[in-house]
């Protein structure tokens, strides 16, 4: 298997975090997202859609996306289970890493790339050019804000993202509450729960990277 990274994005980082957890060894192709490395032919055969991260298997399959890449991963790396113990927990998970990537990273990505220069026309990631709309950057700060918020009201009750449980969805927690900070926009400081999440989660070592 091949894992197709970029060390310094943080979609690639989720799965660099699941892979630590599962302690599992995959060879590993950095790609330059600055110098364009992931715009060639032979990456676009790969992967139409032009993103990392991707995974490709021995026998040529090319799977993208984080959350279909962790979850081929659960299945062939069944220990120490990151997508729930039971049929519910499963199901909360999914819930849970689904709100993650819609409030989450879909605000932050919002205000990072329709703000930042180096971007123009690059509004989103993928085959297709968009230019930026400065409103969607402001209104992605906004949803931040109240992600954030929401955040440290769930931590008020609940030791990780779905009751006491560390799973795939603390890892892209944690993830775009670092990309967030691209964007300016740390945990306040009065959070306290968000903070004591937080330094439980980035303590472990799978999250050094
Ligand atoms: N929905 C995709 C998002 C992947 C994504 O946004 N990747 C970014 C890096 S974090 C990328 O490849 N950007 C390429 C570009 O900006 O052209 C996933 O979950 O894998």
């Amino acid at each position: 298997m091949k894992f197709y990274d970029c060390s310094t994005a943080p979609s690639p980082r989720r799965v660099r975090i699941f892979i630590a957890e599962k302690n599992i060894k995959i060879e590993t192709v950095e790609l330059n997202l600055m110098k364009g490395e992931h715009m060639t032919s032979d990456y676009r055969s790969k992967n139409p859609n032009l993103e990392v991260p991707l995974l490709e298997l021995e026998d040529g399959t090319t799977i993208p996306q984080v959350n279909a890449i962790c979850r081929y991963l659960e299945d062939i790396h069944p220990d120490n289970p990151l997508h729930g113990r039971d049929p519910v927990e499963g199901a909360l998970v999914e819930a849970a890493n689904t709100k993650i990537q819609l409030d989450g990273f879909m605000a932050a990505a919002e205000a990072f790339r329709n703000f930042t220069p180096g971007l123009k026309d690059r509004a989103m990631p993928g085959p297709h050019n968009y230019a930026q709309i400065p409103e969607l950057a402001k209104r992605g700060l906004l949803r931040l804000d109240n992600f954030l918020a929401d955040l440290e009201s769930h931590f008020e009750s609940n030791e990780y993202m779905v009751s006491n449980y560390f799973s795939v969805a603390d890892i892209s927690a944690l993830v775009c509450i670092d990309f967030a900070k691209w964007v300016k926009k740390p945990i306040p400081e009065d959070y306290k729960n968000l903070h004591r999440w937080y330094g439980t989660v980035s303590a472990r070592p799978s999250c050094k990277v």
